[in-house]
């Protein structure tokens, strides 16, 4: 059901070869969302519709979601639900209201300051996925941040679906209203994001698209990508878990089926010094996948050679493993857990202990589960409020501090062979400083 490489003994010297990954070929989808985003570019609203009933077999007269559309879809929403995504958007506050930056002034020299002043962007555009994957719970973990980073604009789009006449999913629109975002739209694919980034007669265009989705959105993030701001790019979601013998087996293969059950390319490793938990794993995989609704695509996404099991000689060496593959969630199953997971460098979240399983952090923990997939945790981290603020450098230098700043200016100006910037500075001292 799920492979084994046996890497006890000596490490390879560059693990990445030698662990399990899937790729996504984004490059590929390039070309066929080129035409889609040229056609909203100058079409805007009137492609939009078109392309809506082309993808999604949906004729809508608008894409803007009404607003009563979004009220009944609150009022409709199961309590328990409704309930559970307002606790979860409370605990994502508490965590993302913390996040905020306070600007920083440093004086320089007598006379010379720089302050970073963090400025969140103007107006965003969030892409919430509507085929297999509905999933409520993103849009709590895109809006928040931005809400709480002081975003004033926040448009949500989501495809339209046949079965609820032309609009998004309920629970999406339901999602919306309990985070008082009232601007949706009935828009799925590369034409949602074409739509925020050149802006139509129905939505104005934003600044920046977050938010996950299929290949085609990907690729038309990446396309717009410069025109707008984008997050970092979504593949296929991953769990390592770094375990030893003192790991209980059922939660480690409960843990690791639970993403899996996202997509038949999603990932689950298995780090461990204990072959012994290896087999018990091993042993518990089948039963819990067979009583599990999602037990074909789980089966599939054990046996891809994305997932495995990777047996290390101890927790030194199973710490190389998950910093060099950088998993977009690690889970630390060992002894000491919390400082064996202060010693990793590269992961996109981390769960210490029995009683931190990534589903808890995919909902309720408090943190933000849009997090670096496919390695890029090594040098990209998860949404949040930092994502959507720009650090705007304000310089304020008076006459004498700038002064003593001209012969490094023009020194280095000098160096360079760019004498106007020298001569810039030079011009506001009557050539009085020496060149
Ligand atoms: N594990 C996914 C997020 C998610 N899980 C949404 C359930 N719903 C990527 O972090
Ligand atoms: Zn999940």
């Amino acid at each position: 059901m799920i492979s084994r490489i046996d890497l006890r003994g000596s490490l390879p010297g560059d693990l990445r070869d030698v662990l399990p990954r899937a790729e996504l070929d984004v490059e590929a989808a390039l070309e066929k969302v080129r035409p889609i985003c040229e056609e909203v570019r100058h079409r805007g609203a009137a492609a939009v519709r078109e392309l809506t009933a082309r993808f999604d077999g949906v004729e809508v007269e608008s894409a803007r979601v009404p607003a009563e559309a979004i009220t009944r879809a609150l009022a409709e929403l199961d309590p328990a639900v409704r309930a559970a995504l307002e606790e979860s958007i409370r605990r994502a506050r508490l965590v993302h209201r913390d996040q905020r930056r306070t600007d920083t002034t440093t004086q320089v020299v007598p006379g010379g300051t720089v302050t970073e002043r963090w400025v969140p962007v103007d107006r965003v555009g969030l892409y919430v996925p509507g085929g297999r994957a509905v999933y409520p719970s993103s849009v709590v973990m895109n809006v928040v941040p931005a809400q709480e980073a002081g975003v004033g604009s926040l448009a949500v789009s989501s495809p339209a679906q046949k079965e609820f006449g032309g609009l998004p999913h309920p629970t999406i629109l339901a999602a919306c209203a309990l985070l008082g975002v009232d601007e949706v739209y009935a828009v799925g694919g590369a034409q949602a994001v074409a739509m925020f980034a050149y802006g139509t007669e129905e939505c104005r265009p934003v600044a920046m698209v977050t938010g996950p989705g299929n290949i085609w959105v990907a690729a038309a993030k990446r396309l717009l990508k410069g025109r707008i701001g984008i997050d970092s790019e979504a593949g296929p979601t991953e769990i390592a878990i770094l375990a030893d013998e003192t790991a209980d087996p059922a939660h480690v293969a409960a843990d690791l089926i639970s993403q899996a059950e996202h997509d038949v390319i999603a990932a689950a490793v298995l780090v461990t010094t204990s072959p012994e938990l290896a087999d018990a794993v091993e042993k518990e995989l089948p039963g819990q996948v067979a009583a599990t609704r999602h037990s074909e695509r789980i089966t599939e996404a054990l046996a891809g050679r994305q997932s495995g099991i990777v047996l290390v000689s101890d927790v030194e060496d199973g710490l190389k493993v998950v910093d060099a593959y950088a998993a977009e969630h690690l889970e630390i199953q060992t002894a000491d857990a919390a400082a064996v997971a202060a010693r990793v460098r590269n992961a996109g979240a981390i769960f210490i202990g029995p009683y931190a399983p990534v589903s808890l952090g995919d909902y309720m923990a408090g943190s933000n589960h849009v997090l670096p997939t496919g390695g890029c945790a090594c040098h990209s981290s998860g949404l949040s409020v930092q994502t959507f603020l720009r650090g705007i450098h304000v310089v304020d230098y008076s006459r004498e501090a700038l002064a003593g700043a001209a012969p490094y200016v023009c020194a280095l100006a000098d160096a360079e062979d760019l004498p106007a910037h020298g001569a810039a500075v030079r011009a506001r001292f009557d050539w009085e400083v020496p060149s």
